[in-house]
């Protein structure tokens, strides 16, 4: 069973709000780096370049991060912890103020293996955390700066992100397991 949270529309929307705030916050894009967590990540760090384009008619650079997780159950934090596969950053962050962007927040941990290989690569100025949805069930210390959308879930539940680019369609569902 699938229950729709948000539609093409809606995400799109929230994404527009999301990059407005980071303008807001930053006084402007100075400075700034995009870096997308793999997969989804990286096309929402995409889309929010795009948007800080139009509104700002800068280029921000944007990053990708590819963090594997070592889980048995996807949905049961397990004894391994996320971590970095690659750093494939092309440039250099030291004194940047960098966004990072993910689909979802669940425990916390992929962000913190994030900010271990930004900070091995670096020392950033700054580091904010954008996501899509924040589903909860944190089990570090971590929140995020923006936030596209708060969904309370269970644990049996699942967030589905869509981007175009992959799915063929934009959007967000709500999921039963
Ligand atoms: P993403 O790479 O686009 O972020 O983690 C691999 C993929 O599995 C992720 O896609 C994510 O969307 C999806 N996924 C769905 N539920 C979960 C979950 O509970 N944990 C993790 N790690 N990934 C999940
Ligand atoms: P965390 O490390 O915070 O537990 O999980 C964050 C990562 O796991 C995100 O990159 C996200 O892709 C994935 N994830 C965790 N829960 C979900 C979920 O319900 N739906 C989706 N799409 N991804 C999830
Ligand atoms: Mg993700």
């Amino acid at each position: 069973m699938a229950k729709k949270i948000y539609d093409s529309m809606a995400m799109k929307r929230a994404l527009t709000r999301m990059t407005y705030e980071i303008i807001e916050k930053n006084k402007g894009i100075n400075n700034l780096v995009l870096i997308g967590i793999k997969t989804r990540g990286i096309y929402l760090a995409k889309r929010i370049a795009a948007r800080l384009k139009q509104l700002e008619g800068a280029t921000v650079p944007v990053g990708e991060l590819d963090i594997s997780l070592y889980r048995d159950d996807l949905h049961v934090a397990g004894s391994e912890e996320p971590v970095v596969k690659s750093s494939q950053l092309a440039f250099d962050i030291t004194d940047k103020h960098v966004i990072l962007v993910d689909d979802v927040l669940f425990t916390g941990r992929t962000i913190r293996a994030a900010l271990d290989a930004l900070m091995d690569q670096g020392r950033p100025k700054k580091i904010n955390l954008a996501v899509l949805v924040d589903r909860g069930h944190r089990e570090l210390p971590i929140r995020a700066d923006f936030v596209g959308k708060n969904i309370p879930t269970s644990l049996d539940e699942q967030i589905a992100v869509y981007v175009e680019e992959i799915d063929g369609k934009d959007g967000i569902d709500l999921k039963n397991l």
